[in-house]
């Protein structure tokens, strides 16, 4: 006998017939959405209250306690992160790219001002220093008030925070500057189009020491394949020996599918280090070898629109 109930008739809890919601509910003041026009769905939280909304000088902050999917933060109106799934994304950020670096001690991240990517970054005790450069100092100040967890490093002597424009920094970067660069920016719209451009990943190649590992976001495998495969064309072109394409769920996103993209000056992303004698595994909660390993694998029709 389970604790559920006879074995082979095992009750499942919320899966008793009940509707969980009537369509009516679906109001905006109950549900957050976000509509993806383009593409016909859109994705949508059932929220207990906003909790902070501004107006900064860049864009529309807002927070949202919701039921089910822990806090939520939007910036004019998209999902930046939640709660609930945001471990994935921030993992499969830094661990793959600091792990494909033989020994990566200066990181930069542009973008990330929610912290998510630092925290992971500084899990690393071979980094000795993690700049974090954001245009928007008050999605930090946010994040540190409603997402203490991400914020939890953010007092390490190896983080250092510098609010501007990351494109111009990384193009005022002294060659070499950096093992590794992370671009953990929003959709290529607005002031983050530069981020996904040739000339900025031109900068960061000659900003990015001998061994030097780039990784950017690049948007759902499902919806944006245009973008990824301009993504890995740029990259190319901006001179990077080895490009590739990693993908990995992130059920709060565009199509619940997402993809970074991975440039490194040398080392086959292939052979990125696994733990043992030069790498010790953080604490995470997704990320592990395998998981990096499969990751790397890519769908037939990746491969096909890709490298045809
Ligand atoms: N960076 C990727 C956000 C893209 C989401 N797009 C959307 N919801 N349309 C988020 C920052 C996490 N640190």
């Amino acid at each position: 006998m389970s604790p559920q109930g006879v074995a082979g008739n095992v009750r499942l809890p919320h899966l008793d017939g009940t509707v969980s919601m009537s369509t009516d509910e679906l109001t905006p003041d109950k549900w957050f959405t976000e509509i993806y026009t383009e593409h016909g769905s859109a994705f949508s939280l059932k929220i207990r209250e906003k909790i902070h909304q501004e107006q900064t000088p860049y864009q529309l902050l807002e927070i949202y306690d919701t039921e089910a999917f822990g806090k939520l933060m939007t910036l004019d109106g998209l999902v930046m992160l939640c709660g609930l799934d945001n471990f994935i994304y921030h993992e499969m950020m830094t661990h793959t790219a600091l792990f494909t670096h033989p020994d990566p001690k200066r990181v930069a991240i542009v973008g990330g001002g929610d912290c998510g990517c630092l925290k992971e970054v500084l899990k690393h005790p071979e980094v000795e220093s993690a700049e974090l450069i954001e245009l928007d100092e008050r999605v930090t100040r946010i994040s540190e008030k409603f997402f203490p967890e991400l914020c939890e490093s953010n007092n390490d002597p190896r983080a250092h925070f510098n609010f501007g424009d990351g494109i111009k920094h990384i193009h005022d970067a002294e060659d070499a500057t950096y093992d590794v660069i992370i671009i953990d920016s929003t959709d290529p719209v607005g002031p983050a189009l530069g981020l996904f451009s040739k000339g900025f990943y031109t900068d960061c190649r000659r900003a990015l020491a001998t061994d030097g590992v780039l990784i950017v976001q690049s948007e759902s495998p499902l919806f944006h394949m245009k973008i990824i495969a301009s993504v890995r064309h740029n990259m190319k072109d901006a001179g990077f020996v080895h490009v590739v394409t990693l993908d990995f769920p992130q059920c709060s996103y565009p199509s619940g599918w997402w993809s970074a993209t991975l440039a490194s000056k040398s080392q086959s992303p292939a052979n990125f280090r696994v733990p043992g004698a030069t790498a010790t595994l953080p604490q995470t909660r997704y990320y592990n070898t395998d998981i990096h390993r499969a990751a790397l694998a890519m769908p037939e029709f990746m491969k096909r629109e890709l490298d045809p």
